[in-house]
């Protein structure tokens, strides 16, 4: 084991890290720390009691979940690419015919028989998606530290750090953890304030296959991922733990390393697989973590910690809300327990910067996309495999890349989008004879397309639709046509699967998707609950949405206008949105809605949030359709359900009742519906990361919309929210916006153009500066350009919708790019 001197740079180096950290309080806390290094803390006065107390770190690759238990610290391990099976892809060459007669039986309404022949021929044939799974476990042991005091953790979201400190025998100890983005390593450092008192063990352990063994100092755990539904493990793993000590001793062999009487220790760890893509894993993973490890080792631990933190705040620090005056005088936990009956409005804020916080440390560009659970699993086989289901999760995840300019941090999700092009032609193909690409409602890493769980929620064919919305916006967003030019194709191939598969419907001769669900929902309920349909509002809403982002492609990129032709003609074919019996929108081609129904999938409300097919100043008796609807559905549901409903009051122009579900989503989590845990990790329960990433983006569309022909500078303020500022958050367009108001009006204003054009304001207040023209005829920036929708079936008298618009106002500014336009509001 190298030791090393205590010399000037590494004083500093402890230093530096110090500032960001707690020192070791309970009760003083507020004295040691500036004020703004409180307002992004999470602590607490215990250690976790299990896994959901624990804090999570992470950098995309590496995963950790910091337990800061005092005699025995664990730290639960990741890392993005630990799966089980190897590469494959679950399709069924035998579904096409039953597929046809599905189809057959509904055309004939016969509902019934459809589900149930989609039941005995189309569910998964044995493989419903790999798992992602834990690497394994870092144990810390501190032989002894049994009566503590001044016990205290954290995790500092401004800087990416945990802290565990606590007093044992006149002692102060300390231990800082972080997982480099850089350099990708965990690091532990342990100190005390007297020399030569840090004494421990290290261990790695995994309940995966695994093998421990020491080499040159090294702690060297080899795993191997787990065989599942008939797939053969093919991930590899090897964990490498090295420490470097200040004064002491240390040995390490393959039982584990012993620290004795070091006046620091420092844990790095690497871990690495063999995972090149889905369908190559033929990399060496013992030699890729050695080499992040060796190259790691080489760099002081403030050296590392520096370049971590100036990596983070590159993105953390692009947004700032404030949302009202820090009280974090009591634990973390304790905030969440009072937040719905108290006046807590920095929570929210807290809240809504630990969601991107969590997408930074979860989707980085060369990573994974953020699964079901980010990149913190600490099971072999997490709920729903912790994989991706594609009919509203995964998507959520990535609902604030964008508004919370964070849009680096998408790569993850595109580049699976185009491997999901890729394997998804087969599905296409086989399963449903057509051309392009297509995939159900889950996959996993190794990108498989056909049905999992059951036909009577996988038999979803419309996720590839939704994924291209993606696309789609962050061309909006960021402007950038080489992007567009790239995922054409991509786009296009999903077109083109629609193209071969829609079909006519007997009543109207509208063009629908047949078979499909609206996911994960029945329109016959009971045993013999029935699910599968043709032309359910979801389907029909993003098809829709996928042929007009086509043809505006077509426009923007000067191709393929007899592709955006046929395009058209198909479009205008498609169901218009229908409002039923009781003024809702319905779910269903047939006015099948109840109005007792709280199902926690609000798929037809797809085209108010996230899809702009509902506007109030376009489409007044949709936008209170939808209302009704949402109404109907209740508040209370699963994490990711409310945090969906965030986004849609925030869309129906409702502050209160957004923040009314905000506060339904950070309450203690109970088994009737989501909530949030004590370490802010979102509650479906179990712990599921989309509803955080959704009130995250809930939180930005109460703030700012941009997707309905302007911006809208606070378009749902609530009540509660009486005076904030905001800066940072992205329109379309490549505007970034910032808002300061008191007494819920807006007193100053900028605007920074990327893309430069011309900017469309709408605010609820007059806006009363000189330099901003009152806006007339259409906005000619084409990033705002809306599509024209179809005329909605009406069930009901038009009257019984009507919808009383606030009164708002529409301003202009013409801008340069790369300038910023500051207004101060009388
Ligand atoms: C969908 C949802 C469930 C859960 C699962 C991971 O199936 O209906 O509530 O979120 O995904």
């Amino acid at each position: 084991m190298i030791k090393i001197n205590m010399s000037k740079g590494l004083l500093i180096s402890m230093l530096f890290c110090l500032t960001s950290v707690v020192l070791a309080q309970p009760g003083k806390f507020q004295q040691a720390l500036k004020p703004n290094e409180q307002r992004y803390r999470l602590w607490y006065n215990k250690p976790a009691a299990n896994w959901n107390e624990a804090l999570p770190i992470g950098n995309g690759h590496i995963g950790g979940m910091v337990f800061g238990n005092v005699v025995q610290e664990r730290i639960q391990l990741n890392e993005g690419t630990i799966w089980g099976g190897g590469p494959n892809n679950n399709l069924d060459s035998a579904a096409a015919p039953h597929i046809t007669e599905v189809r057959s039986l509904l055309t004939q309404k016969k509902y019934a028989e459809a589900q149930k022949v989609a039941n005995k021929y189309l569910g998964p044939k044995g493989n419903s998606g790999m798992p992602y799974q834990l690497a394994g476990n870092l144990y810390i042991q501190f032989p002894g530290h049994e009566e503590v005091t001044r016990y205290s953790r954290d995790l500092d979201i401004a800087k990416a750090l945990a802290t565990v400190s606590y007093t044992y025998k006149n002692v102060e100890y300390k231990r800082e953890y972080f997982t480099s983005f850089t350099d990708n390593v965990l690091l532990v450092r342990l100190t005390a304030n007297k020399p030569r008192m840090v004494s421990c063990q290290i261990n790695l352990q995994s309940p995966l296959k695994q093998r421990l063994t020491a080499t040159n100092n090294d702690l060297i755990l080899a795993g191997s991922g787990s065989d599942h539904e008939n797939q053969q493990s093919k991930i590899r793993f090897n964990i490498i733990a090295r420490t470097k000590i200040v004064g002491g001793d240390s040995n390490t062999d393959s039982s584990g390393i012993r620290v004795q009487n070091a006046d620091t220790a420092l844990i790095y760890l690497s871990i690495a697989t063999n995972f090149v893509n889905y369908k190559d894993v033929s990399a060496q993973p013992y030699q890729r973590a050695l080499k992040f490890l060796d190259a790691a080792y080489k760099k002081r631990f403030d050296e590392l910690c520096r370049a971590h933190l100036k990596y983070y705040q590159a993105y953390f620090n692009r947004v700032h809300l404030n949302l009202g005056t820090l009280n974090n005088s009591q634990p973390t936990d304790v905030r969440i327990q009072q937040f719905a009956t108290g006046r807590d409005p920095q929570l929210a804020e807290l809240y809504f910067q630990f969601g991107r916080y969590l997408l930074i440390s979860s989707s980085q560009p060369s990573s994974q996309p953020a699964n079901l659970q980010g990149i913190w699993n600490g099971e072999l086989k997490g709920p729903w495999d912790s994989k991706y289901t594609v009919n509203i999760n995964t998507e959520m995840n990535y609902w604030p890349s964008e508004v919370t300019q964070l849009t680096e941090l998408n790569a993850p999700l595109f580049n699976m989008i185009g491997e999901l092009a890729e394997t998804g032609k087969s599905s296409a193909k086989v399963m449903y004879g057509a051309r392009g690409w297509m995939l159900h409602h889950n996959t996993d890493i190794w990108r498989v397309t056909g049905v999992v769980d059951g036909a009577f929620w996988g038999l979803w064919p419309t996720a590839n639709a939704w994924l291209c919305q993606h696309l789609w916006e962050h061309y909006l967003f960021t402007g950038d046509r080489k992007f567009l030019q790239q995922y054409y194709p991509v786009m296009k191939g999903a077109a083109q699967y629609f193209i071969d598969v829609l079909q006519k419907e007997p009543d109207h001769g509208w063009l629908v998707v047949s078979p499909s669900v609206s996911p994960e929902h029945e329109y016959i309920g009971g045993q013999n609950a029935v699910s599968v349909t043709a032309g359910a509002t979801m389907d029909n809403q993003l098809v829709f949405g996928l042929f007009s982002n086509l043809i505006n492609a077509s426009t923007v990129l000067n191709t393929d206008q007899t592709f955006a032709d046929t395009l058209k003609t198909l479009r205008d074919k498609l169901p218009p949105m229908q409002v039923g019996q009781y003024g809702q929108l319905q779910e269903w081609l047939d006015d099948l809605d109840s109005k007792t129904d709280n199902h926690r999938h609000v798929s037809h409300l797809y085209g108010l949030f996230p899809g702009s097919q509902i506007s109030p100043f376009r489409q007044p008796q949709l936008f209170t359709a939808a209302r009704n609807s949402l109404i109907y559905r209740g508040d209370v549901s699963t994490g990711w359900s409310m945090a969906w409903k965030i986004n849609l009051w925030a869309r129906l122009l409702d502050g209160n009742h957004a923040y009314k579900l905000i506060k339904d989503q950070i309450s203690p989590v109970s088994k009737q519906s989501g909530g949030t845990y004590p370490n802010l990790f979102d509650a479906h329960p179990p712990f599921q990361i989309d509803g955080n990433f959704g009130c995250t983006s809930g939180i930005a569309e109460m703030l700012l919309q941009s997707h309905d022909g302007a911006i809208y500078l606070l378009p749902a303020l609530p009540d509660e929210w009486k005076q904030g500022s905001i800066s940072g958050l992205m329109a379309r367009g490549g505007f970034k916006i910032g808002i300061q108001w008191r007494n819920h009006r807006i007193y100053k204003l900028s605007v920074y153009s990327t893309l430069g054009g011309q900017c469309r304001l709408r605010s609820n207040q007059m806006l009363n500066v000189k330099t901003l023209k009152t806006a007339r005829g259409n906005n000619t920036n084409p990033y705002f350009k809306t599509d024209r929708i179809s005329k909605p079936v009406l069930k009901i008298p038009a009257t019984q919708l009507a919808y009383n618009q606030p009164e708002s106002w529409l301003y202009d500014l013409n801008t340069q790019p790369g300038k910023t336009y500051t207004f101060l509001v009388k």
